[in-house]
């Protein structure tokens, strides 16, 4: 065993990737993301206590989410970018231990943990004690399990913090609340059920990051509205923009205006068309594509230059002939891909290479034709309320069927479209995540002109399904949350999904299905809590779970 990374739905074996990861990191990648992870607790350790003296530490804050956004599963693949990060990471580390220190702390120096004063210089060092670090570090496997599920739910909480403090919209609670959670990894004396409060604790911050991100993209580009999204192309060269980042999108829109360069939106970067702040940039022409683990056919055919803001890269094979095409930003990286370095001091990022890029490209060869349909996050579909709730009522709509989430690349992600396609007519689909792309070009039509498949964008505008739901318990006057039609089949991938999941738990959400597998980090003592507590189940057969979920 080289490596050991059981962080996502895809881990080899459904068990965890040993050699190099299904999602093509190295194994020496791995490693130092892990060890990137242990810095960032070695950070925690003091900055949590140097919250308690009231110091709250900018650039320490910051840090712990790019950090922490740099290990997502499909981010960040750079071996070097993951070690100037570990460098980077040690520098700050000293640096808040030396303010604690001047503002006379407690802190027996006799008895620091490892984390805390383990330091080292050379990539090689780095390279030896990335292999002490490691998950399976934690002995215990129903501790482990817990430590890691509050990480990755924590890893999901800092990518979408990210995106809103980019937006200018941070939240202290955030912030303390990651620190905090990473230095309890570390304890040893917390055991299960103070690690299950903690995981719980989680999905309460997952729903405040989300209304967090969920305010800074509504009130920086407006609040998405129903939008009909054209697939087909234009005649000119074009960049295609991936990922979350809105900031990004805005800054490549604005630069790129009056060059005769278009933009394209590829994966979970299509919501960017519902917003009406975009809407205003004719150059901005569509969607290019499918969900992410399509990219290496579609971005051959794209012609031009790719901007990843932030997951799901899939490494170019060796033979492809678009890797020089690929730019990344923010958090994501790829060794070989072009960087385009952050904002400094408050200023724009400039996106000048990648457009002079663009203008010797070819125009994307064109690969399907037509719209699909989405906008329907919360403010669109309270706008329609009295419609739905009318619908409900006479029976036209039956029930609703929350399918967010992600997509991936194991075949049986099939059962989301046969799904789809099997669900009754009087049935709404309400998505948001690259789930969708596995029917959201079905055509499923309409019922009274509400659309079967309701997109209210990325995975983190769960959120605004969450919103919805807590809108029709008022309006229909129910106690419970799950005593509304609305069901659960969701397809989970990576560690966003997770901080979504523990969102919903957290709002009380019950028998939520998770599929297509259930994760590997869960020990079977840690899925028994699930289960029991929460009513969480996988999925079985297409019609099977049809049936459970039309009679409950
Ligand atoms: Fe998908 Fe990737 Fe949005 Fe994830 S593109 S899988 S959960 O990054 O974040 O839904
Ligand atoms: Fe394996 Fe997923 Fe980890 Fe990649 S992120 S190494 S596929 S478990």
């Amino acid at each position: 065993m080289s490596m050991f990374c059981f962080q996502c739905q895809e881990a080899a074996k459904g068990t965890g990737c040993t050699v190099k990861g299904v999602c093509g990191k190295t194994d020496d990648v791995a490693n130092l993301q892990d060890l990137l992870v242990y810095v960032l607790k070695g950070i925690s350790f003091y900055s949590t206590k140097a919250r308690e003296k009231g110091i709250e530490d900018a650039e320490v804050n910051l840090f712990i989410l790019e950090g922490l956004f740099t290990t997502i599963t499909n981010a960040n693949f750079d071996r070097k970018a993951i070690i100037e990060k570990i460098r980077k990471g040690l520098e700050i580390r000293t640096k808040i231990a030396t303010t604690l220190c001047n503002e006379g702390c407690d802190c027996d120096k006799t008895t620091l943990p490892d984390v805390a004063i383990w330091t080292a210089s050379t990539d090689e060092e780095f390279e030896i004690k990335a292999l002490t670090v490691g998950v399976l570090t934690t002995e215990n496997e129903d501790i482990r399990s817990l430590r890691e599920l509050l990480i990755y739910g924590m890893k999901g909480m800092a990518a979408y913090a990210e995106h809103a403090y980019n937006l200018g919209f941070e939240d202290a609670a955030v912030n303390a609340f990651l620190q905090r959670g990473l230095v309890s990894t570390l304890n040893n004396n917390l055991g299960a059920d103070e690690l299950v409060a903690l995981v719980l604790e989680c999905g309460q911050y997952g729903v405040q990051v989300m209304a967090l991100l969920d305010k800074a993209n509504t009130t920086s580009y407006g609040n998405p509205e129903i939008t009909k999204v054209n697939l087909g192309v234009g005649t000119n060269p074009g960049i295609l923009i991936s990922g979350h980042d809105l900031k990004d999108m805005e800054e490549l829109l604005e630069q790129t205006q009056g060059t005769g360069v278009d933009v394209y939106t590829h994966s979970e970067m299509l919501p960017a068309h519902y917003y009406p702040k975009f809407k205003q940039y004719s150059h901005f022409v569509g969607n290019y594509g499918s969900s992410w683990w399509h990219q290496r056919e579609d971005f051959q055919s794209f012609n031009g230059p790719v901007l990843f803001t932030t997951n799901c890269i899939v490494p170019p094979l060796a033979s492809a002939t678009y890797t020089d095409r690929i730019y990344t930003t923010g958090a994501a990286g790829l060794t070989g891909a072009k960087h385009i370095p952050a904002r400094e001091n408050g200023g724009k990022k400039d996106f000048s290479a990648i457009i002079a890029h663009a203008k010797q490209t070819a125009v994307p060869t064109e690969i399907e034709t037509g719209e699909i349909i989405g906008g329907f996050a919360h403010n669109q579909v309270l706008a329609l309320a009295d419609k739905v709730v009318e619908a409900v009522k006479s029976g036209a709509i039956r029930k609703f069927f929350v399918m967010a989430g992600c997509d991936g690349r194991m075949k049986d992600r099939n059962y989301y479209t046969e799904f789809a396609e099997k669900l009754p007519k009087d049935t709404v689909i309400l998505t948001a995540g690259c789930a969708k792309y596995r029917y959201n070009k079905l055509p499923l039509g309409d019922i009274n002109g509400i659309p079967r498949v309701l997109d209210a964008g990325q995975c983190n505008d769960s959120y605004s399904l969450a919103v919805i739901a807590l809108k029709l318990k008022e309006v229909f006057e129910l106690n419970d949350i799950n005593d509304l039609p609305i069901a659960y089949n969701i397809a989970w991938y990576e560690q966003k999904a997770v901080i979504v999941l523990l969102a919903l738990l957290y709002l009380g959400v019950k028998k939520i299905h998770l599929g297509p597998t259930l994760p590997a980090f869960l020990s079977p003592n840690v899925a028994k809590v699930l289960v029991e507590n929460f009513g969480i189940a996988g999925i079985t057969s297409v019609d099977e779970d049809m049936k459970i979920f039309l009679e409950n």
